[in-house]
This record gives C-alpha cells, structure tokens and sequence, in this order.
C-alpha cells in the first residue's frame, strides 16, 4: 500500500519537475559610462540573460564580447539586444567591447 503510493509520488514528480529555472535577467545600459552595471553577481549553476541597450554613438562599445564563451553580437543603436549565458561556473566571466575589453565588465559568480 505504502509502496504502491510511493511509486505514484515518484511517478507525478517526475512528470511535473520542473524545467532548468528561468535566467536571471539583467538590463544593460551601454553608454558614455561603457556597460552598466560594470559588475553582476549571481550564484553558481544560475542562468543569466543579458539585455543590452547601446544608447551612444560616443564609444567603441558598439558589440558585446564575452571571450570565454565564444559570444561576439553586434549591438544596434537604441535596440535591445539579448545574450543567455547558461549554468555558470563559479568564477568571473569577463565581458566587453571588442578592443581586448577596454571598456568591460564582469560577472561573478560565487
Ligand atoms: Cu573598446
């Protein structure tokens, strides 16, 4: 009896477990000052989702480069542009423009 209603716990647990949580989301003003905020935190096996909005023609940060993971997107004047950065390792993931991160950011995981 008692094993019977434990299989079908079991059983509708792992229909309705859930899917991998939803990314963390971060707005992201490029600007005169380059990419604010210049520092996210977010905890280790999270998921986070950039939203970048260029807003200046003034500096060299028109892309969004994040080096250790192969992301390289261009970003359109006034327009939102969205990078998912998926089950992140603890440690810093550094992003930028495309002159080697002159101007840049970091997000730490810890
Ligand atoms: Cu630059």
């Amino acid at each position: 009896m008692l094993t019977k209603f434990l299989v079908a716990l079991i059983v509708s647990s792992a229909v309705t477990a859930p899917a991998a949580p939803a990314p963390q989301i971060v707005k992201v003003t490029v600007d005169e000052n380059g990419y604010t905020p210049s520092e996210i935190k977010v905890a280790p096996g999270s998921s986070v989702e950039l939203q970048l909005t260029r807003t200046t023609e003034d500096t060299c940060a028109t892309e969004i480069v994040v080096p250790s993971m192969k992301i390289n997107k261009m970003l359109p004047l006034n327009k939102t542009v969205s990078i998912v950065l998926k089950d992140l390792k603890r440690g810093e993931i550094k992003f930028g423009c495309h002159m080697d991160l002159m101007l840049a950011g970091v997000i730490k995981v810890q």
